[in-house]
């Protein structure tokens, strides 16, 4: 970007200015082709792009504070320290600022001198593009002892640059107003933003992210010396390691890589999170790919060394190895060995970083286990301790296959499975149910061609507290295997599952929520290909009925919240009665079948994975052994909107 500082620059409108006015003006026509979407993900969207321009001034070696501050009209303001955007006349004639919030920007971000740039993952479009998705964008500029103000509206200039005051501090301050004529969600979500500061912080160390949340009144500082290190003592958090983090850096081939990492001997999953130029890789790519295979290759490598695998023994299998491992890798590379795919661009695509990131990771590794046997050792065993136990549930398994004919037999003691009449897999649908008598009502009320009922009696198993073994020592989650189709962890197999929608449906209320937590983990922790698969959902019984009788018949109206409630109660007019479910078995069969089950009119939540290891720590902090985080959340969250780890695609079908 060529600009000429401090002569600004007061032009009447040209041709050109008629341009940029029709290219922000396709912005608002179609967000979703420059944003991805115009719901919750691309609310926040807006939020990373900006927050985003702050980090490259940043990495460029100017500034080392962000400041997000979410106001209670949700608007956002973003502040860095960096230089401050030059706010002096550009090549074009305009003024710098003009051109960076009304040009849109092929591709997206201002070339900056060199280095690995920031860009936001998915679609790096900048500030453009958030001015023209805003109701109102203000920005401030301190440089040079003095203050710039300038102001748009829906992506035009209504206050053109000016000096408003002096100061003696430098930097960029953006505040802007997401349009609610765009979004369809304009509450900004503390949890996402929350969590992707504190995510950035770990991986740009020293880098202070303030949030402030006014709606909250809360103030939240990220800011970690010790970078990825802390990271990933942070997933660990509440579980036990078995040794102090671990953390190696280097640079090959002008690839600079980072890579810590943790065991810890009370969790059988891996939490692993890589990044590329700080963006978070959630579905991994070459570099994962090398990671993992250097850590293989070290490791078999010395257990044969030191005959703790012999001659006979196959190799160890990498998920064997990684389990209880808790790693970030980040990598920056150049710009020009930028490849994302995907459709989210979520996926590091580079060849040519594989084999070094595996052999970066394989010399570390294996010199770590070198200079220390004793941890080698039991990291060793550990992992062999894997494979037997996954050996052995892959034995558990099969039996139960065997015996499936006893388990439906045996009714008394395990949950009950009432199957659907037709075979085909895609359509049909498990509701899982607590007890018996909202099992009773599922039943009768369900259709019985292509919906299943599996009861489950009691709280389910929780999941995180207890090994493989006891899993499928569990007699609910043993006939939940069963009824699913599938073998459990790395042998699960989407083909195998016998429904399209496994849908869990509890009473709404804090039991209720519990459960539905509870078979969230079973679900993400054995089967997380269902998730990803978008094959679990969460039902929405709902919590009234308002009616009244007139002499036309019975007029009635189902709510799902208080805000409905009184709506419901305006539109039904004086005389109304209002029932309140206090669970499904409350309901008759009829009224569940309409409100909750039948495709046609129910509404149902999609469970995804938005982000594994967010959801591992959240998991965590749900499942682990601190009752009083449990306790919390569970009453914070009671309406179970898990927004960003299992965030909820909802609406109706
Ligand atoms: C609050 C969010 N912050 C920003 O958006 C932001 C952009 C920015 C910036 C510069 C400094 N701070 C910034 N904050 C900057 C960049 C350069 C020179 N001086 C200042 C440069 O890239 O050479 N800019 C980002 C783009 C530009 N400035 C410009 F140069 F294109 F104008």
């Amino acid at each position: 970007m060529v600009f000429m500082d401090n002569k600004i620059n007061k032009n009447s409108y040209s041709e050109s200015d008629i341009q940029i006015l029709e290219g922000l003006e396709a912005v608002r026509k179609r967000p979703a082709m420059y944003i991805g979407s115009t719901d919750g993900r691309g609310l926040h969207q807006l939020i990373w792009e900006i927050v985003d321009n702050a980090l490259d001034e940043k990495m460029s070696g100017f500034g080392e504070k962000i400041t997000v501050t979410i106001h209670k009209d949700n608007s956002i303001r973003v502040q860095d320290n960096g230089r401050g955007i030059p706010p002096g006349k550009h090549v074009s004639g305009k003024s710098t600022p003009e051109v960076i919030f009304t040009v849109l920007h092929a591709g997206g971000k201002f070339d900056n001198n060199g280095g690995y740039k920031i860009s936001s993952g998915l679609h790096g479009v900048g500030a453009s593009v958030v001015n023209a998705l805003s109701s109102w964008l203000e920005l401030k500029i301190y440089r040079d002892g003095k203050i710039y103000q300038m102001r748009f509206e829906h992506g035009r200039v209504v206050k053109d640059i000016e000096v408003i005051g002096n100061t003696n501090k430098t930097g960029t301050e953006i505040w802007f107003k997401p349009d609610p004529k765009i979004f369809t969600q304009t509450e900004v979500n503390h949890a996402t933003v929350s969590d992707r500061l504190q995510e950035t912080a770990f991986i740009l160390k020293n880098t202070e992210m303030v949030l402030i949340d006014e709606r909250l009144s809360t103030v939240e500082n990220y800011k970690y010396e010790e970078g990825i290190l802390a990271y990933v003592e942070a997933l660990c958090e509440g579980k036990n390691p078995m040794f102090p983090p671990v953390y190696f850096e280097g640079s090959v081939q002008g690839i600079e890589i980072e890579y810590a990492f943790e065991y810890v001997d009370d969790f059988y999953g891996e939490m692993l999170a890589s990044f590329v130029n700080n963006i978070r890789t959630k579905d991994g790519g070459t570099h994962e790919t090398g990671l993992k295979s250097g850590i293989t290759r070290a490791f078999n490598d010395y257990a044969r060394k030191y005959g703790l695998l012999k001659e006979k023994d196959k190799n160890l299998d990498g998920v064997d190895i990684r389990e209880g491992l808790a790693c970030v890798l980040s990598i920056r590379v150049p710009e020009n060995m930028l490849q994302f795919e995907g459709q989210v661009k979520n996926k590091f695509g580079t060849a040519e970083v594989k084999p070094i990131i595996e052999n970066f990771i394989y010399e570390k590794i294996s010199y770590f286990l070198e200079e220390n046997n004793p941890q080698a050792t039991s990291l060793i065993n550990k992992a062999i301790k894997a494979r037997d136990v996954r050996e052995a549930s892959r034995k558990a398994r099969e039996d139960a296959r065997k015996v499936s004919k006893s388990i439906k037999v045996d009714r008394g003691v395990i949950s009950k499975l009432t199957p659907a009449q037709s075979k085909n897999s895609e359509l049909n649908e498990l509701f899982l149910v607590e007890g018996d008598s909202a099992g009773g009502s599922a039943k009768q009320g369900r259709d019985r061609k292509f919906q299943a009922i599996l009861s489950l009696r009691g709280k389910v198993l929780n999941t995180e507290k207890s090994d493989i073994n006891s899993l499928l020592d569990n007699n609910e989650l043993k006939t939940l295997i069963y009824a699913i189709g599938s073998d459990i962890g790395s042998k699960f197999d989407i083909d195998q599952v016998n429904f399209g929608k496994v849908i869990i449906m509890t009473d709404a209320d804090m039991d209720g929520a519990h459960i539905q937590v509870l078979l969230i983990t079973f679900f993400y922790r054995y089967m997380r290909e269902l998730i990803e698969h978008g094959r679990l959902y969460v039902a929405m019984p709902p919590l009234y009925k308002v009616q009244k009788s007139t002499s036309k018949g019975v007029k009635f109206r189902y709510c799902w919240d208080d805000n409905e409630l009184e709506e419901a109660k305006k539109e039904i007019g004086p005389g109304y009665s209002i029932v309140r479910f206090k669970g499904l078995g409350e309901m008759q069969s009829d009224q569940l079948w309409e409100t909750t089950m039948n495709p046609k009119t129910r509404t149902l939540m999609q469970v995804t994975i938005d982000d594994a290891t967010q959801a591992e720590r959240r998991i965590t902090t749900l499942m682990g052994n601190k009752a009083e985080l449990r306790k919390r959340w569970i009453e914070q969250n009671i309406q179970f909107t898990l927004e960003d780890d299992f965030s909820v695609a909802g609406g109706k079908e």
